[in-house]
């Protein structure tokens, strides 16, 4: 598995995000609760510097409940403000514009004692692609929240958005890039589908991903796929889900890539379940 990030493009996407970094007193950091290590940003320390920040696991719909529980008690333990929500159910969304202001206090109350005028806290939303922060922040901001047009903005375009009538939410994302230097990261990041398909091997991915069930939840393959025994390789697993699944090509060969396509769109849909592959405790999330 060789997953390429373009230099040009992680340089351009860090002075980005940097320079919108200077407008915020928030940040939210958006995680995928399934790899809540794997697909977190190599720098986000760095980058995040010292502004105050809102872990966010979403999609956590898709994530061991258990685990996720586990994963927030070990960011809170590292200085963290942490949060589990699935933005495509709607849930722990309520919470968000609260946790901001109560991190953005500090501040508030420093800017008020040095008699500036008071306004709203400012975040912004950081992550790598995919993890939802689109969507996270089109939930947040709901219908009919009103853009406030007289805030300052680095790109022109980018918008301030009150969200909650409390906070002012910054309408563009910061893309961060992904970690892709460490190979389990990388097979973690396209088994859940944050990395595009075109840069790695997806007939590779779905068999270890094939393995990783068959030992870690072999209930789950054989009830979904309706098999008896499961094989121990990846191609024999592939070769047993088709089979299973009526995948011929001629000649009754078994159409492994069918397999592998259905295993991997299977799991991202969490019809095989709710997991987490990156076990709580993993390294990665140390405080700044
Ligand atoms: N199941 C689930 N899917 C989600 C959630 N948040 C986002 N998605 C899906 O993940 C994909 C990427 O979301 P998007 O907001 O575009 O991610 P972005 O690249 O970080 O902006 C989309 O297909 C979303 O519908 C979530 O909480 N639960
Ligand atoms: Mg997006």
């Amino acid at each position: 598995m060789d997953i390429q990030w373009y230099p040009g493009h992680m340089a351009k996407t860090r002075r980005l995000v940097l320079e919108n970094m200077k407008l915020v007193d928030v940040v939210i950091e958006v995680l995928d609760a399934r790899i809540p290590s794997s697909s977190r940003n190599p720098e986000i320390n760095k980058i995040g510097g010292q502004k105050p920040r809102l872990v966010v696991l979403n999609k956590s719909g898709l994530a061991d409940p258990e685990k996720t529980r586990l994963w927030l008690d070990l960011f809170r333990a590292s200085g963290f403000c942490a949060a589990a929500v699935d933005a495509l159910q709607g849930r722990g969304m309520r919470e968000i514009p609260a946790l901001v202001r109560e991190l953005a206090a500090p501040k508030m109350a420093e800017l008020a004692s040095s008699g500036r005028r008071s306004r709203a806290p400012r975040c912004m939303v950081l992550g790598i692609p995919n993890v939802g922060k689109s969507l996270l922040i089109n939930k947040l901001v709901g219908r009919g929240a009103a853009r406030t047009g007289d805030k300052p903005g680095v790109t022109r375009g980018r918008q301030w958005i009150r969200v909650a009538g409390s906070i002012d939410l910054m309408d563009t994302p910061g893309i961060l890039w992904p970690k892709l230097e460490d190979r389990e990261a990388a097979f973690r990041l396209a088994a859940t589908g944050a990395i595009k398909e075109e840069v790695y091997d997806f007939y590779a991915v779905a068999g270890k991903l094939a393995r990783w069930l068959a030992e870690n939840r072999p209930e789950a393959l054989r009830e979904r796929y309706k098999l008896d025994l499961l094989p121990s390789g990846q191609e024999e697993l592939l070769e047993a889900i088709g089979a299973a699944r009526g995948y011929y090509l001629s000649g009754g060969v078994v159409d492994t890539t069918k397999s592998a396509r259905t295993v991997l769109k299977e799991f991202r849909e969490g019809r095989l379940g709710r997991y987490t592959l990156d076990e709580p405790g993993s390294p990665g999330i140390a405080s700044s």
